[in-house]
């Protein structure tokens, strides 16, 4: 422009600025069309169908036998015991000599236990967590122990080869018969509502004297526990002294608990793992 004639700069500068001005625009316009086409394909690519059908999220919820292990559990913990685990595969010691059980006691017999080839056992009951429990603790014990239990029963309506017991522990100084009963009926009211309850006398290896509790329900006495005062015998092969100490056990099926109190009358339906059957609980 410097070196344009003076009269000539007017017109020549117009028009550089109308040159200016024609490619400002097309570069507007051209980034104003990329703009829109970039906002509709991100509009079509992000569509969300709020009518499409939903993804089902079937809800699961607790087995029968664990909410029964785990109401047992809630209040026994309430009673001051503590909650005791062991191993299901075991010695003979645990499972049967430590408890009192003689040599040729039927309990032992191949029939009614799964012996392994190492000579180990599958429990037969959870006791042999109480006397391991009792091996590394001194008195006061409160215990209870869940868990798996194998016999060698034939399968129908009420026995299962694999099921589970729940057992009570309690070793103290001057426990007696009375704290045991008043023990099992705190438990079973909590546990079936107000309700009856009656002992029986009865026979364990571990226990002496031994009973059988029953509660009336639904109009008839039905046997839902065994207990008993801890044998001596027991108490002296843990390392504890008859003399000083005395302890009260009790023990039950929780597959049994677990029918009463929801009328199952198949124990076989508890594991056939059929969804119609465990959407009622
Ligand atoms: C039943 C009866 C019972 C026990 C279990 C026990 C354990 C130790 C010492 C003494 Cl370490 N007793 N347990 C006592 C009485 C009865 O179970 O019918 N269970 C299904």
């Amino acid at each position: 422009m410097g070196k344009l004639d003076a009269t000539e700069r007017p017109r020549i500068g117009a028009q550089a600025n109308e040159v200016k001005e024609a490619i400002q625009g097309a570069i507007e316009q051209g980034r104003s069309t990329l703009q829109t086409a970039q906002i509709e394909a991100q509009l079509v690519a992000e569509t969300l169908d709020v009518t499409m059908p939903g993804v089902f999220h079937p809800q699961g919820r607790s087995h029968p036998i664990t909410s029964t292990i785990d109401r047992v559990l809630d209040i026994f913990v309430g009673l001051g015991y503590t909650v005791a685990q062991g191993p299901e595969v075991e010695l003979d010691y645990y499972n049967f000599e430590a408890l009192n059980f003689p040599i040729d006691h039927p309990a032992r017999d191949m029939q009614d236990t799964f012996n392994l080839p190492d000579g180990n056992l599958l429990r037969t009951h959870t006791s042999n967590v109480q006397i391991r429990y009792m091996e590394t603790n001194e008195p006061p014990v409160r215990i209870v122990a869940p868990g798996r239990c194998y016999r060698r029963d034939t399968v129908d309506a009420t026995h299962a080869a694999v099921f589970h017991q729940i057992e009570i522990l309690a070793v103290d100084e001057g426990l007696t018969f009375t704290d045991l009963k008043g023990t099992l009926k705190v438990f079973l009211e909590e546990m079936f509502g107000e309700i009856e309850v009656r002992l029986r006398p009865s026979f364990f290896p571990f226990t002496e004297p031994s009973a059988e509790v029953d509660v009336r329900w639904r109009g008839r006495w039905l046997e839902v526990m065994g207990c008993g005062m801890v044998d001596p015998n027991v108490l002296k092969a843990v390392g504890y002294d008859p003399e000083v100490y005395t302890g009260f056990a009790a023990g039950f099926g929780v597959e049994r608990f677990a029918m009463v109190l929801h009328q199952i009358d198949d124990i076989r339906r508890l594991y056939a793992s059929d969804l119609r059957f465990l959407r009622q609980f």
